[in-house]
């Protein structure tokens, strides 16, 4: 019979009470996750002060209800990416302290007292060196996980241990079905309707995302985290650590790095409305050198990584040099994605949606769309950071060059 029932308070105690190091017998419980998917307590040890998290995954997605179920074998995913991150770049991966498959249940450090990256963001003090550390991790993580670091036989299988359907599918609905067409899950204001309907009536953009959802079905590159928006970093001036890694598989590599470079772009998006003036300006500078600092670390540590390739055809440095620009134009795409879904698609961010003004938001959210247009369309054109640059001057949602 199945052990899996809905923790209570209580029962987030006892399995912390068990599994988690050091804590004394003094517990309490909170829910404090706010996600999409998922039910999280934070236990605290009310003597020591020590702390854990306890996730459970529940058999639906929680921001819809049980109208959209969901089996329990993301969190089989979750602690999986996460064990196997950890290996590859601890000092950026939270760390797995125990995991129950029956339970779905995993208990994780606690990094409540660090803040998320996206709430820096949004409150104008993000440490300078964030992005920097995004970027090793990714280098890390993508070139191990990929045929660059693993022996051929090894990484089949790893692709078949993180075939992870369900989740995929509901990446596949919400980045690159519902948003282009008219959908009930759709969360659109109205004054975007008529921008929507442009897009839902733009064939070039629609053959264009065809291609990026194509590559995100079949191009199975490197272990991807799955979904790493600013809400997926938590920082503290001098550390970065990534969580809630459920959406984990197989990918392209492209779409981690461009899911974390649209949440930059939705951020300097919004920037106008949530910073008018010269405030707003230096942010947007600062969103842009991070976009170009995360890709310039990812790029310069992929490529030391790749000349200890052991593959005598992948490791030619031409061609690792090759494939890292068609990593760049992926990325892109789907920070095009990125920015069009998280504007009018069921899933939306305070960086836009937390904008108080009502013609400023619009404001922001048509800019948004427009970008995530451009960058979807331009990106097998958008040869470098400089071109990114005048890509997002021309488009008006970046400071201007003449800075
Ligand atoms: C219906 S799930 C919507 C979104 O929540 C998660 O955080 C992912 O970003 C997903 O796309
Ligand atoms: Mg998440």
């Amino acid at each position: 019979m199945s052990r899996y029932h809905i923790f209570s308070p209580s029962d987030a105690i006892d399995y912390a009470r068990r599994h988690g190091p050091g804590l004394g017998t003094e517990l309490s419980a909170e829910e404090v996750g706010d996600g999409n998917l998922n039910q999280v307590f934070r236990v605290v040890d009310e003597e020591s002060g020590r702390s854990v998290i306890v996730k459970q995954a529940l058999p639906y997605i929680r921001c819809v209800g049980e109208s959209w179920p969901l089996t329990r074998e993301r969190a089989r995913i979750e602690a999986g990416v996460l064990l196997q991150h950890g290996r590859c770049c601890p000092e950026h991966t939270v760390a797995l302290l125990h995991q129950d498959a029956g339970l779905s249940v995993l208990l994780l450090e606690d990094l409540s007292a660090w803040r998320l990256w996206r709430q820096a963001l949004l409150e104008g003090n993000a440490p300078a060196g964030a992005a920097a550390r995004l970027g090793h991790y990714l280098a890390r993580v993508l070139y191990h996980g990929s045929d660059f670091g693993l022996a051929s036989t090894a990484k089949r299988a790893e692709v078949a241990r993180f075939s992870n359907p369900e989740l995929c599918a509901t990446t596949e609905a919400v980045f690159f079905d519902d948003p282009y067409r008219d959908h009930q899950r759709n969360n659109i204001a109205p004054g975007l309707r008529p921008l929507a309907g442009q897009l839902w009536r733009d064939g070039a953009l629609k053959r264009r995302v065809a291609a990026l959802k194509h590559r995100f079905l079949c191009d199975a590159q490197a272990l991807l985290h799955g979904d790493l928006h600013t809400g997926s970093v938590f920082i503290t001036e001098d550390e970065l650590k990534v969580f809630d890694a459920e959406f984990g598989f197989y990918g392209p590599m492209g779409f981690d790095l461009g899911s974390a470079i649209g949440n930059l772009l939705l951020n300097l998006c919004g920037q106008p409305g949530l910073n008018p003036g010269e405030k707003g300006r230096a942010e947007q500078w600062r969103r842009l050198e991070e976009v170009l600092t995360l890709w310039r670390v990812f790029h310069d540590e992929f490529t030391a990584l790749a000349t200890g390739c052991a593959d005598p055809a992948l490791a030619e440095p031409s061609y690792v040099e090759e494939f890292l620009v068609q990593v760049w134009r992926d990325s892109l795409g789907y920070a095009g994605t990125e920015l069009i879904r998280r504007t009018i698609g069921i899933a939306h961010v305070t960086d836009l949606d937390g904008i108080d003004d009502a013609g400023l938001r619009l404001d922001c959210q048509q800019n948004a769309l427009r970008l995530g247009r451009e960058l979807i369309l331009g990106a097998e054109t958008c040869a470098d950071g400089n071109a990114l640059r005048a890509l997002l001057a021309a488009y008006g949602t970046a400071p201007r060059a003449d800075r």
